[in-house]
């Protein structure tokens, strides 16, 4: 009887160490996770505008029902057709502000704002 409590007492603490590691580094994760994604989801670019130095890699994840695609207006990047889940992704080397829409939805624009590395000087 008394050795089966203090079996059980382990194990409660076990669980309440468990649970306090993984739940702290999630929220680590989470603040630190960098805004070079674009959400596509409800028809919509969500962040609509994003603001990214030169030489970053942005990533349009389509999070909705429908097929989507990712075409600039200066024709700088196409995607093909974009499936549930399916994701695109372009390296921005030029600074430029870069307007670009689904070629399925006209409505749906999106802007990605490339500032020049090291910032303005
Ligand atoms: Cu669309």
């Amino acid at each position: 009887m008394i050795l089966k409590r203090a079996v059980l007492a382990a194990l409660a603490a076990a669980a309440m160490f468990a649970a306090a590691g993984p739940g702290a580094a999630a929220g680590e994760t989470a603040a630190a996770a960098s805004p070079t994604v674009v959400d596509i989801r409800n028809f919509q670019f969500q962040p609509a505008t994003l603001t990214v130095t030169a030489g970053t890699t942005v990533m349009w994840k389509n999070d909705d029902g429908s097929p989507h695609s990712v075409a600039a207006q200066d024709g700088s990047f196409r995607s093909e057709p974009l499936d549930t889940k399916d994701s695109y992704s372009f390296t921005f080397g030029k600074p430029g502000t870069y307007v670009y829409g689904c070629t399925f939805h006209p409505m749906m624009l999106g802007k990605i704002v490339v500032e020049p590395k090291g910032g303005a000087s």
